[in-house]
C-alpha cells in the first residue's frame, strides 16, 4: 500500500490518532501536498459518501472520517499556503443555511487564501442575511462565495443569491457557488456569477473575477 493509500484508508476508517503522523511522514518522504489532498483525503471522503449511500456506514462514521480529514488538512495547511496574504482583497465564504458540511468550504477557503485573498469565514448554516451583513461590514470585499452539499439546501442557495442581490450588491460583488450537488447550469439559473467544481479551480476563478 502506498503512503497516499494509507492516508485514504486512515480517513475512511476514522483513524484520528494516526492521521497527523501519516501525513507528516508522507510529506517528509517528498510527496506533493496537493496529491495527498486530492488523491488521498478528498478521494477517501468520496468513498465514505458512497458507503453512506449504500448503508454500509452511518452518520457517526461520517463524522469520525470528517474529523480525521480535518486533522490531516491541518498538517497539510502550511504546505499548501502561499505567502501573498491579502493582496487580492477580501473574500467572504460560508456554508448555506440548513447545511452543516464544511470540509469542502474550508478547502476552498484554504486555496483562495493561498491565491492571496484575506478570508472572512462565516462558518456553516449561515442565514442569507448574514452574508449581506458581512458585505456591509466589509464594503471593499469583491467576492462572496457560498457552499452547499445537500440537494435540500440548493433552494437556500438560490434564496441567498437573491437576498445578496436585493441587499444592493448585484453589481458590486461577484457571487461564487459550489458544492457537490451544484452545477454550472444551476449556478446560471440562480444568477450566480461563477461556479467551479473544486477548490483549486475556485482559486483561479476568484483571481479571474477580481482581475
Ligand atoms: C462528511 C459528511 C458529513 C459530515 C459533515 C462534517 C463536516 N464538518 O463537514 C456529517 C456527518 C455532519 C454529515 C451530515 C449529513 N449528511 Co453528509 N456527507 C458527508 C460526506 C461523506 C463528505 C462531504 C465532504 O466533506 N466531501 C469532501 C469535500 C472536499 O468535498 P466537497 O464538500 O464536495 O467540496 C469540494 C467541491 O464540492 C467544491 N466546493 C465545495 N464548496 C464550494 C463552494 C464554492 C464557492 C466552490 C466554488 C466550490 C466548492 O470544492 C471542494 C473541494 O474540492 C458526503 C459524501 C460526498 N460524496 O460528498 C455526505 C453527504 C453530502 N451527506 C449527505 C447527507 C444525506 C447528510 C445528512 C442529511 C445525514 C443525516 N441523515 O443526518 C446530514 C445533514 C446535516 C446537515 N444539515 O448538513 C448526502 C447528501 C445527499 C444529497 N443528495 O443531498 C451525502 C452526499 C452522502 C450520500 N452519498 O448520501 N455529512
Amino acid at each position: 500500500m502506498s503512503k497516499i493509500q494509507e492516508i485514504a484508508a486512515a480517513i475512511e476508517s476514522g483513524k484520528v490518532k494516526l492521521i497527523e503522523g501519516l501525513v507528516s511522514e508522507t510529506l517528509e518522504a517528498g510527496e506533493d501536498p496537493n496529491k495527498i489532498l486530492d488523491e488521498g483525503m478528498v478521494a477517501a471522503m468520496g468513498v465514505i459518501g458512497a458507503k453512506f449511500q449504500a448503508n454500509d456506514v452511518f452518520v457517526p462514521e461520517m463524522l469520525v472520517s470528517a474529523k480525521t480529514m480535518k486533522k490531516g488538512v491541518e498538517v497539510l495547511r502550511p504546505h499548501l499556503k502561499g505567502d501573498s496574504l491579502g493582496k487580492m482583497g477580501k473574500y467572504i465564504i460560508g456554508t448555506v443555511a440548513g447545511d452543516l458540511h464544511d470540509i469542502g468550504k474550508n478547502l476552498v477557503a484554504l486555496m483562495i487564501e493561498s491565491a492571496g485573498f484575506e478570508i472572512i469565514d462565516l462558518g456553516v448554516d449561515v442565514p442569507a442575511q448574514h452574508f449581506v451583513d458581512a458585505l456591509n461590514e466589509h464594503p471593499d470585499c469583491k467576492v462572496v462565495s457560498i457552499s452547499a452539499l445537500l440537494t435540500t439546501t440548493m433552494e437556500a442557495l438560490k434564496n441567498t443569491v437573491n437576498v445578496i442581490h436585493d441587499g444592493g450588491f448585484k453589481d458590486k460583488v461577484k457571487i461564487m457557488v459550489g458544492g457537490a450537488p451544484v452545477t454550472q447550469e444551476f449556478a446560471d439559473k440562480i444568477g450566480a456569477d461563477a461556479f467551479t467544481p473544486d477548490a483549486g479551480s475556485a482559486a483561479s476563478k476568484a483571481v479571474e473575477l477580481v482581475s
